[in-house]
Order: structure tokens, then C-alpha cells, then sequence
């Protein structure tokens, strides 16, 4: 027998399969597992393969290599139960995941080789080419992915749970400066990284009434008679940690109808009524929502939110069930954390499981569930703490509102106890709101039913603490901690950054990868010249990609020697691209008037979509884009400004821009952003932060230093205070008076080409209202902007800034985001697990 034969005849062992063909590590298996699956999985030959052929087979190429380790996972977890954490998430926004895997496997360099056989002469080319599923807003979608990457890189036995919504955040194009919604269909040209696991379907109630009834013991009990059912079928996504066995799994629900046919329907002739159930249950994970949008589709909304809590929560029910577990052990297996308050109706639905379903008494199951649920605030706006209004609530939810009518009346009971007499703050504290329209607060029934609630940075931690919920903390104290937020290393410096990785592997060696802390030890070089030159130059190489991409983006040529000066993130009003806005006008009236003597030449790029129904927000949009148009075409600004707009902000771009900037823009109205993570990704990468005391910004400047930070703008007390003086912003115009001159350029037309109509809602709100406080914080801004350009007249100066700000972003890994949370609210372990065909270079425990 040949070797080729034995290896073909060798059988799966239990949790590892060894044919090197599909777990070999080399450029050779590569290649060989890239033909077999061209051939065999494609049906494709090699000389008509397209690229995204060749990225198709490639991928699974690469997802066999983590079906090995993704097993042995799921064996050693049934052989030796422990506590799973299972985050619970509207939103994950995972980013392309071909590049990621190579580097967590460290095949790089092999795949690359392996393509090249193809005759594909970079691995980039075929990177290109994966649509990244857009399955998240923002931060809080990205935050997710992070943090399963991280629970993966650490070991720690994990499962994502959210929504496969068939439609993602939709592409965003600019026409004539406008957004131009595109619907996002990710899925159309196949997506390699999914597992479809229909016989693991479970079914999920809407609507209906419920009725009681004796028991087998004569105990009387509640029925849920569901009107609607929908069958969530999951789709696992392997998520591998970093150079360990460890692959950890993202489970994501699609609804289907339960009976996809209706046969009496057909039979008296009605084709379109039969298959109406079908699509209507099909429709609850088609989109994603925009996060601020306005109230359409709230009633959706919901039911998508029931939808993948209920599947989740059967899910991991039916875990204790196969292997014979009681159901009060639901604690020790599963640490249940809800990502904001999307999946808040968890505290209901699994109080529903464990009484109508498990049979179990209120008090048990109570105890059950708060031993299980923890919770995180990621915003204090008001507009995006949930509510659903009682009749919203009663016609989808019945069993649920009744539910939590009692879990609020056994909690008020207890506060009354504690506080006899007082009204006011059983009305604050009651997870019904009273006041106007009746509703269910959704903040109010994840704090009450958690055992531990946490904000994402120290400052909004503290916020949550003392303006959200004071008479919680007060109540529990013990309840409130802080976790401030993180992101992860591999995708946001070794893996968009390969320039920085490889001077970093050179200087520190690769262990940074693992522990960013490790960072420190640029420190080392901060007064070395020679190292600070060549700091300098990677980063010149690194923007240099991006102008190309720039160009081949929007024919624009920019020079990457001028200083890229980088907004990109959602477009909101707290976050304030308009006072980025009016300082570029500002910049560009100086050059206009000679008056721009020490003024760094800049090209100020933003990025970032706008819910499709917040006005406001597009308009900043068109307004970047018509400062943009002005400012390019204006040769006085040649080599001294150009301003771009980069559409279609995403993963994908955000690798491509966090790597190239010079200056971070993080310019939220204080106590507004309650993190950004953003930031972080831009100081790791050698960006310096301009910024406000908001959010994560206070303890990166802890971090690196507050000489190595632009800090300007009100404080959340200055904020408060002004507010109380009562606000004027009008009266504030006439003292700037480039202030002054800049709104009466937007005002007279100037960025729109004589339209004097198309901004006046902007200015109107901006000299009206002023609700962000944008002018207040103007001048100091302007301040601020001016120590940044002479900041970058001494080139050694700002490289030092730059190299410490990547030296002392370690904290800001989610790694050790991660460890808090097992320690401190999950108590969970790593779980090392071993395979016998380990990866190359990892010690098997
Ligand atoms: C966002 C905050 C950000 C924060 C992310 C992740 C929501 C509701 N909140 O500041 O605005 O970084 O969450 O925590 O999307």
C-alpha cells in the first residue's frame, strides 16, 4: 500500500481528524486541500477558476483546519462539563474572516505560497474579494466580535449567540454628496464560514393568549397558547483563538416558517395565502436594524429580539437535557451575559422555561435566572434604552408581560420594605413605566434580573451608577462594576497593520500578539532617533496604501506626507463630525486669507454611515462632502488640505484607515459616548488622540500620557452647568468671529454650489438649539487643533508621541476586557484543549 492509500484510509479518530490533506499546515497540504475542494466542492477545473473561486476554496481549505479543534472542543466540554459563557448579541460584526483564520492558524505565509501555485501572485488579491457580513451597527456589533475572538485567544469555552440576518447594515454609495442606501446582500456568493445545523431547529411563540390548568399534581399552572410559530435554524461559525486549539463558536439563528405549506389553503386554491406564513416567519431575520432609526418596524423589532433569546436560551436548556443535568444546575454550566438591552427579554423568557416548561417554582426559578443573566449598558441616550409599549407587548408577548408584571411586583414589594412611604422611587425604579404611554422598560428588567450590571468605560460606569439608575446602586451597590471596553490585537495591529507587526516581532519578538502589555517595551526607544526616523517611515509606508486606495476610491491623489487626520465612526450629532467640519472651514478660510502660517498641511478624512432615517445625520453627511468638493478643487489648497469622504465605512475599511492615521478624532459632547472603541484602535496603531474627557478618551490620556494627547472641550460637569445657566449658543457667534465667518459660508452657499436652502436646518440648529454643544466647545477645539499642527512641525516630537501612544494602549486589549469579565462577573476558567494534531509550534497541555 501506497503512503498516499494508508493516508486515505485512515479514519477519523475521536475529536481529530489527521489526514494532513485537510489539516496539514503546510503550503503543500494547502495547495492540495485548495484543489480538492476546487474540484470537488466547486465543481470547478483550476484553469477556469475565478478569484472568488479561488478565495471559496481556499476558505474551506481553511475551515477544515478548524474543524479539528472546533470537535475536540465540543468532546472535551461533554466529557468534562464546566461553565460556558454564551453572549447574547443583536450584533456581531465579525469582519472578513479568510485573513483572520490564516494568521490565528499561522499560515500566512503558506496560504500565500499555496495561491501562488495558482498563479495568483498576492494573497491579497484574493482577500479582497470576501464580503465582510455586515451584521452590526457599530461599536457594540464590533465589541462582540472582539470579544469572542478574545474568549477564543484565551481559552475560554464560549458560544455568540445573535441573528443571521440575510441582509445586513446596508451599503452605503454617495451621490451628488448624499447617502445613497444600498440593501447589503452578503450572502449571495456563497459564505464558506458557516455551519447549517437544522436538526438542531428550535420552535419560537408569538402572539396568542394563555390559559391555566391542573397539573399531574393537581398544581395550577400556566399555558402559553402561541397565535404564530417560527422555527429558528442555527448556523455555527467556528471563531478560533490565536495559535491555540481552542475554537469557540458563534451560533447565529435564521427564522423559518414551521409549516412552510399550507395545504387547505392550496387545496381551495389560494397559492399566494399558502405560502403567506412562510414568508411572513421568514421576514423576522431578513434585516438589521439601523440602531437610531425611528420607530418603524418596532414591532419587528421585537419579535426578532424574542426570536433569537428564545432559540438561544432552548438552546442551551436542551445542553443540560442531553446530558441528563437538572435544570437548577443552569448556573454552573451556562454564564449568560446580554450585550445592552437587545436580549433583556431573556429575563422573561427563561423565568417562562424553567416555570411552564421545567415545572419549576417561582422562587427556584428566580434564583435560577438571576444566578445566570448579567447585563451591559452601552449608551445613556435616552432615545436608545428600550421601551415597548404594554399593548405592543401583550399582543406579542402575553405569557412574558404577565411574568414580568410578577417579577415587578415582588421586586417593588422589596424595595418598598427598604424604603416605606417613598412613592418616587418605586415609580423609578418599576420596570413599568407610568408616566405617558405604559411600557416596559427594558434597562429597568435586565438590572433587575442580573447579578451584575456594568458600564464599558470608568466615567460612563459611573454615569450608570449616579444619573442612570442611583436608586439601583443605591439598592444593590454591589450590583455595579465597571469593565472599560477593549479590542482585539490580531485583527487591529498584526493583522491590518503588517508593516507595524513586523517592527514590533523585530523589536519586542511576536509575544505581543499574546499580551499587549508587552508593548512597554517600545518605551525603550523613545529617546533613540534612528528608531524614532524609522517609526516615522513605517508609518509613511503605511499611509502610502492608503492613498492608493484613496485614489482608486475616489481619483483623488493625496499626499501621504501631509498628516492624515482621521474621523471615522457612525455619523451622529453627539459625536460631532460637524465640529470637525467647521474647523476644516476654518483651516481653509486661513489659507484663503494668508493667514495659515504654522498650519500642518492635513488631509482630513471621514467615513461613516447614517441611519437612513435620521435627517440630520445625512446632512452632515452631504455637508463633508460639499466642504470636500469646495476644498478639492481649490488649487490654493493644493499640498496644504484636501478632505475626504470615504463611503461604505466597515470592517474592511476601518483596517485599511486605522493603520494610516495621524490624529484620532474623538470629539463626542462629554458623557454622551459611553466608550468608543475606535479610539483605541487608533492609538494602538501610533495615531494621537484630539478628544474630549469622554467615554474610553479619559483613560486612554491615563494611559498615555496627557502629553501625549490633545484634550480640549467641557467636562460632563461643564456640560451640565452650562445647561443649567441655560444654553445660547447665538449669543456665542459674535465673540468667534471665525466661528462667525465659517457658518456664513455654509449659510450663504458656499459648500453647495449657491444653494442657500440646502444647510439652513444645520446652522439653524447649530446657532438654535445647539443641543451637542458644538460651539461651545469651538474655540478650545480650535486650541486644540493649533497645538496639533505645531505638535507635527517637530517630526522627532510627534514620532516619540506616536511610538509611546502604541506603547502604553496594552489596557486596551480585550484580552484583558476578557479576563475581567471571567473573573469578576462570569467565573469562568481557560480549558485548554488538547488535540493530538496540534498546531505547529503550541505545546498540547
Ligand atoms: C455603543 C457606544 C460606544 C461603545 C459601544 C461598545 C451602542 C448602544 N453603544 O461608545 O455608543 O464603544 O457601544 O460598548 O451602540
Amino acid at each position: 500500500m501506497t503512503d498516499t492509500q494508508a493516508r486515505q484510509l485512515r479514519l477519523p479518530t475521536p475529536g481529530c481528524y489527521t489526514d494532513p490533506q485537510r489539516s496539514g499546515l503546510t503550503a503543500d497540504d494547502l495547495f492540495d486541500s485548495v484543489t480538492g475542494h476546487l474540484f470537488y466542492t466547486l465543481g470547478k477545473l483550476a484553469p477556469v477558476a475565478t478569484r472568488h473561486d479561488a478565495y471559496l476554496a481556499l476558505s474551506y481549505a481553511v475551515r477544515d483546519r478548524l474543524m479539528t479543534r472546533y470537535l475536540a472542543g465540543v468532546e472535551a466540554i461533554s466529557a468534562s462539563p464546566r461553565r460556558v459563557v454564551a453572549y447574547l448579541s443583536a450584533e456581531f460584526l465579525i469582519g472578513p474572516q479568510l485573513g483572520n483564520n490564516l494568521l490565528m492558524l499561522g499560515i500566512q505565509n503558506e496560504a500565500a505560497e499555496a495561491m501562488r501555485r495558482f498563479g495568483i501572485e498576492s494573497l491579497e488579491e484574493v482577500l479582497e474579494v470576501e464580503e465582510e457580513p455586515g451584521l452590526g451597527n457599530g461599536g457594540l456589533g464590533r465589541l462582540a466580535a472582539c470579544y469572542l475572538e478574545s474568549l477564543a485567544s484565551l481559552e475560554i469555552p464560549a458560544t455568540g449567540y445573535g441573528i443571521r440576518y440575510e441582509f445586513g447594515i446596508f451599503d452605503q454609495l454617495v451621490r451628488d454628496g448624499w447617502q445613497v442606501e444600498i440593501t447589503d446582500k452578503w450572502l449571495k456568493g456563497g459564505w464558506p464560514w458557516e455551519l447549517p445545523r437544522p436538526d438542531q431547529a428550535c420552535t419560537v411563540g408569538f402572539g396568542g393568549h394563555t390559559e391555566t390548568y391542573r397539573d399531574g399534581q393537581g398544581c395550577l399552572r400556566v399555558r402559553w397558547v402561541p397565535e404564530q410559530l417560527a422555527v429558528g435554524i442555527p448556523h455555527d461559525v467556528p471563531v478560533l483563538g490565536y495559535r491555540v486549539n481552542t475554537c469557540d463558536r458563534l451560533r447565529l439563528w435564521k427564522a423559518e416558517a414551521s409549516e412552510s405549506f399550507d395545504f387547505y389553503a392550496f387545496n381551495i386554491g389560494d397559492y399566494y395565502g399558502a405560502v403567506e406564513e412562510k414568508v411572513g416567519s421568514e421576514n423576522l431575520t431578513k434585516v438589521l436594524y439601523p440602531n437610531d432609526g425611528t420607530g418603524e418596524g418596532r414591532r419587528l423589532r421585537l419579535k426578532q429580539q424574542h426570536f433569537f433569546v428564545s432559540c438561544s436560551l432552548q438552546d442551551m436548556v436542551r445542553s443540560l437535557d442531553a446530558r441528563q443535568l437538572p435544570i437548577s444546575e443552569f448556573p454552573d454550566h451556562w454564564a449568560v451575559q446580554l450585550n445592552d438591552t437587545h436580549p433583556s427579554i431573556a429575563v422573561a423568557e427563561l423565568m417562562r422555561l424553567l416555570i411552564d416548561e421545567k415545572q419549576l417554582g417561582w422562587d427556584q426559578a428566580w434564583d435560577i435566572t438571576t444566578r445566570s443573566l448579567s447585563y451591559t449598558n452601552h449608551t445613556l441616550l435616552p432615545e436608545a434604552l428600550e421601551k415597548w409599549g404594554l399593548d405592543l407587548f401583550s399582543s406579542l408577548l402575553p405569557r412574558h408581560l404577565e411574568l414580568i408584571f410578577e417579577i415587578n411586583r415582588r421586586f417593588l414589594q422589596t424595595v418598598r420594605m427598604k424604603y416605606p412611604g417613598n412613592e418616587q422611587i418605586l415609580r423609578r425604579v418599576s420596570i413599568i413605566a407610568e408616566d405617558g404611554e405604559k411600557a416596559v422598560r427594558m434597562a429597568n428588567l435586565a438590572t433587575v434580573g442580573s447579578h451584575h450590571v456594568n458600564g464599558v468605560a470608568a466615567l460612563h460606569s459611573e454615569l450608570v451608577r449616579t444619573e442612570l439608575f442611583p436608586d439601583y446602586a443605591a439598592i444593590w451597590p454591589e450590583k455595579f462594576l465597571n469593565v472599560t471596553n477593549g479590542v482585539t490585537p490580531r485583527r487591529w495591529i498584526a493583522l491590518a497593520n503588517p508593516l507595524l507587526r513586523s517592527l514590533l516581532d523585530e523589536t519586542i519578538s511576536a509575544d505581543w500578539v499574546r499580551d499587549l502589555d508587552l508593548l512597554k517595551e517600545l518605551e525603550r526607544f523613545q529617546h533613540d532617533s534612528a528608531f524614532l526616523e524609522r517609526w516615522g517611515q513605517m508609518k509613511l509606508a503605511v499611509k502610502r496604501r492608503l492613498t492608493n486606495y484613496v485614489h482608486q476610491a475616489t481619483g483623488l491623489l493625496v499626499d501621504p506626507a501631509t498628516m492624515f487626520d482621521v474621523q471615522v465612526k457612525r455619523i451622529h450629532e453627539y459625536k460631532r463630525q460637524h465640529l470637525n467640519a467647521l474647523q476644516v472651514i476654518v483651516q481653509y478660510l486661513r489659507i484663503k486669507h494668508g493667514l495659515a502660517e504654522g498650519q500642518a498641511p492635513r488631509t482630513v478624512i471621514f467615513g461613516g454611515k447614517a441611519a437612513p432615517g435620521y435627517y440630520m445625520a445625512k446632512l452632515i453627511i452631504r455637508l463633508l462632502n460639499g466642504i470636500a468638493d469646495t476644498v478639492n478643487a481649490d488649487p490654493d489648497m493644493d499640498g496644504r488640505l484636501r478632505v475626504i469622504f470615504l463611503a461604505d465605512y466597515n470592517v474592511k475599511l476601518g483596517e485599511r484607515v486605522y493603520p494610516a492615521s495621524d490624529l484620532s478624532e474623538q470629539i463626542s459632547t462629554a458623557g454622551l459616548e459611553a466608550s468608543g472603541t475606535g479610539n483605541m484602535k487608533f492609538a494602538m496603531n501610533g495615531a494621537l488622540t484630539i478628544g474630549t474627557l469622554d467615554g474610553a478618551n479619559v483613560e486612554i490620556r491615563e494611559q498615555v500620557g496627557e502629553e501625549n494627547f490633545f484634550l480640549f472641550g467641557r467636562t460632563t460637569d461643564g456640560i451640565e452647568d452650562l445647561r443649567q445657566q441655560g444654553y445660547r449658543p447665538w449669543e456665542w457667534v459674535s465673540g468667534m468671529p471665525e466661528l462667525a465667518e465659517a457658518l456664513r459660508l455654509i449659510d450663504q452657499g458656499h459648500f453647495s454650489n449657491g444653494d442657500t436652502e440646502l444647510f439652513k436646518p444645520l446652522v439653524e440648529n447649530l446657532t438654535g438649539r445647539d443641543p451637542f454643544y458644538v460651539l461651545a466647545d469651538f474655540t478650545d477645539y480650535l486650541r486644540a487643533q493649533d497645538a496639533v499642527s505645531a505638535a507635527w512641525a517637530d517630526r522627532e516630537h510627534w514620532n516619540r508621541m506616536s511610538l509611546l501612544n502604541s506603547a502604553r494602549t496594552g489596557f486596551f486589549s480585550s484580552d484583558r476586557s476578557i479576563r475581567e469579565y471571567a473573573e469578576r462577573i462570569w467565573k469562568v476558567k481557560p480549558f485548554p484543549v488538547t488535540i493530538s494534531c496540534a498546531i505547529e509550534g503550541v505545546e498540547s497541555p
